[in-house]
């Protein structure tokens, strides 16, 4: 059955009746990162610096160095990243189970919500009405709210700093609740920044989407792109992230398997 399912599944994608769709950002210098507030030490941008170019320097060769932060455009949350699940030995990127980086996803359409109020917070409530109308979130599946925030090219734009702290939408605690004790999620992936809203320093608790997420070993997605291009369900995700050595997270590159027709 299963070999079955798998030689299909291969057939299916060399006809290119599985499209893949990439959910990620491209990372460059101008990639925006999470701003903290001082006195927290902030991360280090994407940098990229020439080795060599066919060149004195390497003649037959091109290749350079990079240096970003753990945590630099579309990227991995690990549960060790956060204090609720840094005793989690399953918790850091090079010992999470690799059987969870392929997961299906639910995308919930939140972006006209979002277009309205750049404060929106995902409730249980509309998700509750999301699942009346697309079914129950399946145990293990990937929960991506879209509000097409990454259609913010403008840094600026997307990091959408005030003066009392980021305007960027997001899950308020009893969503991440519902999500984890209710849900049971691989894990929450959003199109800003950060998994968390704008505002959620001020939440009960704090960051709930790095706080509970991450306390029950669930992942997290940030800045992902192209989720208006994925259906509400169906899609299988690909989310492996580098196996850095205790990581708390790293860039990665987000794959979408979407069926391109019913059969
Ligand atoms: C560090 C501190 C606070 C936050 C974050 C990182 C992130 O959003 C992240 O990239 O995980 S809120
Ligand atoms: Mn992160």
């Amino acid at each position: 059955m299963a070999k079955d399912t798998l030689a299909k599944l291969a057939k299916a994608i060399v006809k290119h009746k599985i499209k893949v769709i990439d959910l990620t950002q491209r990372l460059q210098p101008s990639t925006p990162v999470i701003q903290l507030p001082p006195p927290f030490a902030p991360t280090k941008p994407f940098e990229s610096s020439l080795i060599s170019r066919y060149d004195d320097k390497g003649p037959a060769w091109y290749w350079n160095n990079f240096a970003c932060g753990e945590h630099t455009g579309t990227h991995f949350d690990a549960p060790v990243h956060w204090v609720t699940g840094k005793d989690l030995e399953d918790g850091a990127t090079d010992t999470v189970d690799p059987q969870r980086f392929i997961a299906p996803a639910c995308v919930i359409d939140v972006s006209k919500d979002c277009a309205k109020d750049e404060k929106f917070l995902l409730t249980p409530k509309r998700i509750l009405a999301w699942e009346k109308e697309h079914g129950k979130i399946p145990k293990g599946a990937w929960v991506l709210m879209r509000s097409d925030w990454s259609k913010r090219t403008d840094p600026a734009l997307f990091l959408n700093m005030k003066e009392d702290g980021p305007h960027v939408p997001g899950p308020n605690a009893d969503a991440v609740r519902f999500l984890v004790e209710e849900r049971d999620v691989n894990g929450w992936g959003v199109e800003a920044v950060g998994t968390d809203a704008g505002q959620a320093f001020s939440f009960e608790p704090a960051f709930p989407a790095h706080a509970l997420m991450h306390g029950a070993n669930k992942f997290g997605l940030a800045s992902l792109c192209n989720l208006d291009q994925l259906p509400a369900t169906g899609a299988v995700l690909i989310a492996a992230p580098l196996k850095i050595a205790g990581g708390s997270g790293s860039p990665l590159r987000v794959l979408a398997l979407v069926s391109d027709s019913d059969d």
